[in-house]
């Protein structure tokens, strides 16, 4: 071990330039190409790196410190073994690894004059797009909160600077740059993120969970149990789909004045026609399903009740002529919205195919963004599983939708006699701001006519 002198080296044309940002202290064990501290010039900031590794015993400069050329930046007890760093003034050159080392006694000046930084690169955000309880996707925040940190987030000092003056806490950024560097982009991407609450820094996290503290709501803060007071407990964090759609079916369920009518339509004869087509069809591999048919019929409501196939924008409603039906399908990693694209185009059989395509995707976290985006109206549908009814979360920015539960046979008076009927229970919630009562009573009324005899969707 020797004490090594590491100077600032060769920085271009910055002269006199400002400390911003300082990433060590003493005692840390410093790496070849380490930043340690960022310089700023009034046109660009630059990181400038330890050019040894070693333990830092002294750094010779403090935050607002102007340094120049040659200065005396830090004092490690390291190893002499180096290659020259060159300042970072690229948006790769942080993240490289460390420099395979080539026995240098001295302090060699920087081999590169720096190019500074003004913009981080661009490399878009593949963090993918992830379904929500809500017919459009979301891109997935490029964010990994409890993600390892170790060391610094690499990204460059005009990142930084513009996270700083943000406040966005970079070591929560997932970078998708090179070598995962953060960028600009992905920044903006986590900013975006927070603002619209799909995401929750860690502090968010330490102050109430997703569910917020409801402090900007007015509420008493959420309670704080210790669990573990009264029998043992388990923590496991929530998986990013289920972060990403709880924060959305919160603002949902605050924000949209819901209201849900239930009802039951009588699907005896469409049960019989659904399951009489499937064994004709059953060389054909493709089995027709319930939801299908209810696809199909709540594209023909729509049809007649356009209002529920709208959405809210400021003051005006934006009707859609076209008919993207999702449904929520239930996966491994939590709840995923596909969308079936144009279904008052396609019939009941291609209807079932796209469906199970679909619904075989979510499970296996295939689904592409375009298969989660553009909804006009969501169906979820418990059919399979049980219950009578529920109230399901509206997926803004739609104004509707409909939960179905099981079918069961049920006694229905005809008038003279009470005669075995197969009842599905359906649950219509919707956007009181667009949607009266009545006009979903008669939605769901209408509904229930073309259940109780499909022609009708033909008229
Ligand atoms: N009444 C009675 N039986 C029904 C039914 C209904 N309303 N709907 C479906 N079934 C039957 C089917 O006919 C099938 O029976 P067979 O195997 O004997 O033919 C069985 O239930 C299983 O159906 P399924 O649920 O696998 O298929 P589906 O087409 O009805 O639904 C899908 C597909 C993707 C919607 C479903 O698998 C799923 O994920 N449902 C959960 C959705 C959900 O979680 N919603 C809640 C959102 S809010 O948290």
């Amino acid at each position: 071990m020797a004490l090594i002198e590491v100077k600032v080296p060769d920085i271009g044309d910055f002269k006199d330039v400002a400390v911003i940002e300082v990433f060590v202290k003493s005692g840390d064990t410093i790496k070849v190409e380490q930043s340690l501290v960022t310089v700023e010039s009034d046109k660009a900031s630059m990181e400038i790196p330890s050019s040894h590794a070693g333990v830092l015993k002294e750094l010779k400069v403090k935050l607002g410190d102007k340094i120049n050329i040659g200065d005396l930046l830090a004092i490690l007890d390291g190893v002499e073994l180096a290659v020259a760093a060159a300042p970072v003034a690229s948006a790769q050159a942080a993240s490289a690894a460390p420099a395979t080392a080539s026995t240098v006694s001295a302090i060699a000046p920087a081999t590169s004059s720096a190019t500074a930084v003004s913009t981080s690169t661009s490399a878009s955000t593949s963090a993918g797009v992830v379904a929500l309880a809500s017919g459009s996707a979301i891109a997935a925040p490029a964010h990994a909160p409890g993600g390892t940190t170790v060391g610094l987030p690499h990204a460059s000092p005009s990142v930084r600077k513009f996270a700083r003056e943000l406040g966005v806490p970079l070591e929560e950024v997932k970078g998708t740059g090179n070598k995962e560097r953060i960028t600009q982009e992905d920044v903006q991407t986590f900013t975006k993120s927070v603002m619209s609450g799909a995401t929750f820094t860690k502090a968010q996290n330490a102050k109430g969970g997703s569910g917020g503290d409801g402090a900007a709501l007015g509420l008493i803060p959420w309670p704080k149990v210790d669990f573990a007071k009264f029998g043992p407990v388990e923590r496991k964090e929530m998986g990013r789909i289920k972060k990403i759609s709880g924060a959305n079916l919160l603002r949902n369920a605050i924000m949209i004045p819901a209201v849900t009518n239930h009802d039951d339509a009588d699907i005896t004869d469409l049960e019989a026609f659904r399951v009489s087509t499937n064994k004709e069809n059953e060389k054909s591999g493709i089995k027709v399903t319930m939801l299908a048919f209810l696809i199909k019929a709540c594209v023909a409501a729509l049809k007649k009740y356009p209002e529920f196939n709208s959405s809210l924008d400021g003051d005006a409603l934006v009707y859609k002529n076209y008919w993207h039906i999702a449904f929520a399908a239930d996966t491994p990693n939590g709840l995923m919205v596909p969308v079936i694209k144009d279904c008052d185009k396609k019939g009941v059989l291609q209807i079932s195919q796209e469906m199970s395509e679909l619904a075989k995707k979510a499970r296996d976290g295939k689904l592409g963004p375009a298969e989660m985006t553009g909804a006009t109206f969501t169906i979820s549908s418990l059919g399979g599983i049980g219950g009578k009814y529920f109230t399901p979360i509206i997926n803004a920015p739609e104004v509707a939708i409909l939960g179905v539960c099981k079918s069961t046979m049920e006694p229905v008076w005809d008038g003279k006699a009470f005669q075995p009927r197969l009842m599905l229970p359906l649950s219509l919630t919707w956007d009181h701001r667009v949607i009266d009562g009545a006009a979903a009573a008669r939605f769901n009324a209408y509904l229930g006519q073309i259940l109780s005899d499909f022609r009708r969707v033909l008229l």
